[in-house]
């Protein structure tokens, strides 16, 4: 159950087409896939460092959580992401211990892998995922 890496760290933007210069200008990263999740109301914008992945996210609609989080706090950090061998299992072991959760079961997300989401107020007020392959 134990997370094997972060997978990744969301980032919640206005804008990816904006954002993209200071990870590719001034820190030199390689933005290598843009794509659109419908499902969670968001484009996204990937960028590898090391093992661990920054996911910029933009919102596609006034209702999308990106678009909620950014009017209430401002762009920022937005969520953690671990790597686990099975979202499901993850997802299970954390209510079983007394952590809310957002995603009953894991659904598909960014790049085809399978997510779930913990519930902030559960875990430090850090919104957190598990991804599995
Ligand atoms: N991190 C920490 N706290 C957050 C948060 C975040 N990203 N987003 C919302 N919150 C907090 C709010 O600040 C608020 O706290 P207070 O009650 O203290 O004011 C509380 O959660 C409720 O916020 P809200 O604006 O009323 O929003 P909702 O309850 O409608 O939704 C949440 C909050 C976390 C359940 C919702 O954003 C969610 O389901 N998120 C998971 C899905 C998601 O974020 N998808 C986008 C990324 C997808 C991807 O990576 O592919």
């Amino acid at each position: 159950m134990k997370p094997s890496h972060i997978e990744h760290i969301g980032i919640a933007v206005n804008s990816i087409e904006e954002a993209k210069v200071y990870f590719e200008d001034v820190l030199g990263l390689e933005c290598y896939a843009i794509e659109e999740v419908a499902d969670q109301k968001v484009k996204t914008a990937f960028f590898m460092v090391g093992q661990t992945k920054i996911e910029l996210l933009e919102a596609t609609s006034p209702e999308s959580p990106v678009a909620k989080f950014i009017e209430k706090r401002g762009q920022g950090i937005h969520h953690l992401a671990f790597a686990v061998e099975n979202t499901d299992e993850a997802l299970n072991n954390a209510e079983n211990k007394g952590i809310a959760l957002i995603d009953k079961q894991a659904r598909k997300g960014a790049e085809g892998l399978n997510i779930g989401f913990l519930h902030p107020k559960s875990t430090l007020g850090v919104l957190t995922e598990f991804c599995s392959k």
